[in-house]
């Protein structure tokens, strides 16, 4: 059976799921996502991400048509509908069909979609070895410019990251904001670990990951000192480990940056640490999909 896509209350296969070229999500990358994930029948931080998503909408000042019980109603059925217990799920809301200008005034109408599909580990083996990782040139978008807390449909400013670090050899690009400050990776947060006290950049410059605060959880409940201070190169350089945070990476060491060894080069005890304990959470919670 194809994929069925949720668009605009309606179920559509995969292979219909269309929007108006006159959609200013396709022409100007102007809406809101999500990206969430479903464990064993249990949907995870499914409000966290969904005040997440309705807080991008409000800074654009996009008014979605579906309340936050409507919304997640939408997502449980196209679940449902799909079959889906394990999953990656993608509600997207765009401007809606405009004309060619780019005042959304023109758009009367937001356009709703919900992808799900099966999902497993995304860096594969990589849990085990760390990835590496690449400090890229590219400033992560200014605060005052286009804030990196919106989770909106335009990612240029990471996918130029991201072919940054494709080209010099890494799993993940890392980015400093124009102050020098480090900010996030290309979809994902950024933690490091100095004896034995874990620092992680407050979130004016970067995105509030939802498994980045689920991370923090976990490590004072292990009585692990967590602190939000802005953090440099240095930082990295000679932090003892480095992991990442995401819906879709979880949480993942990070061994090498810029061709240097993190601490011994191997994913480190906290890191692994927190990687057991947040397996064991999403095993636990979650809103199930009934
Ligand atoms: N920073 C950015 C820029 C993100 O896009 C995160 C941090 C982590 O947030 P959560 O709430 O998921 O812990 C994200 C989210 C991908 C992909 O294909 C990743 C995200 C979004 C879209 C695609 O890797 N990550």
């Amino acid at each position: 059976m194809d994929l069925l896509i949720y668009f605009n209350g309606k179920f559509v296969p995969k292979n219909e799921a269309r929007t108006s070229v006159y959609d200013h999500g396709f022409l100007y990358g102007d809406g809101v996502f999500e990206g969430i994930r479903a464990y064993n029948g249990r949907i995870f931080r499914l409000d966290e991400h969904l005040d997440r998503m309705y807080d991008s909408a409000k800074a654009i000042d996009l008014k979605i048509t579906l309340s936050k019980d409507e919304m997640k109603k939408a997502i449980i059925d196209t679940l449902k509908k799909n079959k889906l217990t394990d999953a990656y799920i993608r509600p997207i809301v765009s401007r809606g069909d405009g004309d060619l200008g780019l005042d959304p005034r023109k758009c009367p109408k937001p356009n709703i979609f919900i992808i799900t599909q099966e999902w497993g580990a995304m860096y594969g083996d990589l849990y085990e070895k760390g990835l590496t990782g690449i400090t890229v040139g590219v400033r992560r978008n200014a605060p005052d410019a286009m804030p990196p807390n919106i989770k909106s449909l335009n990612y240029l400013n990471n996918i130029l990251a991201k072919i940054e670090a494709n080209i010099k050899g890494g799993d993940e690009a890392i980015m400093f904001d124009v102050h020098g400050n480090l900010s996030e990776g290309s979809g994902d947060n950024i933690f490091a670990v100095k004896n034995n006290k874990i620092i992680t950049p407050p979130t004016l410059n970067n995105l509030r990951g939802i498994t980045r605060a689920a991370a923090i959880e976990l490590a004072l409940k292990e009585d692990i000192p967590v602190a939000e201070i802005n953090m440099g190169f240095f930082d990295l350089y000679t932090a003892d480990e480095v992991f990442v945070t995401g819906t879709a990476a979880e949480i993942a060491p990070v061994t090498k940056i810029d061709g240097r060894a993190i601490g011994d080069g191997k994913p480190g005890k906290i890191t692994k640490k927190l990687m057991a304990a947040f397996l064991e959470l999403t095993k636990r919670e979650g809103t199930p999909i009934v």
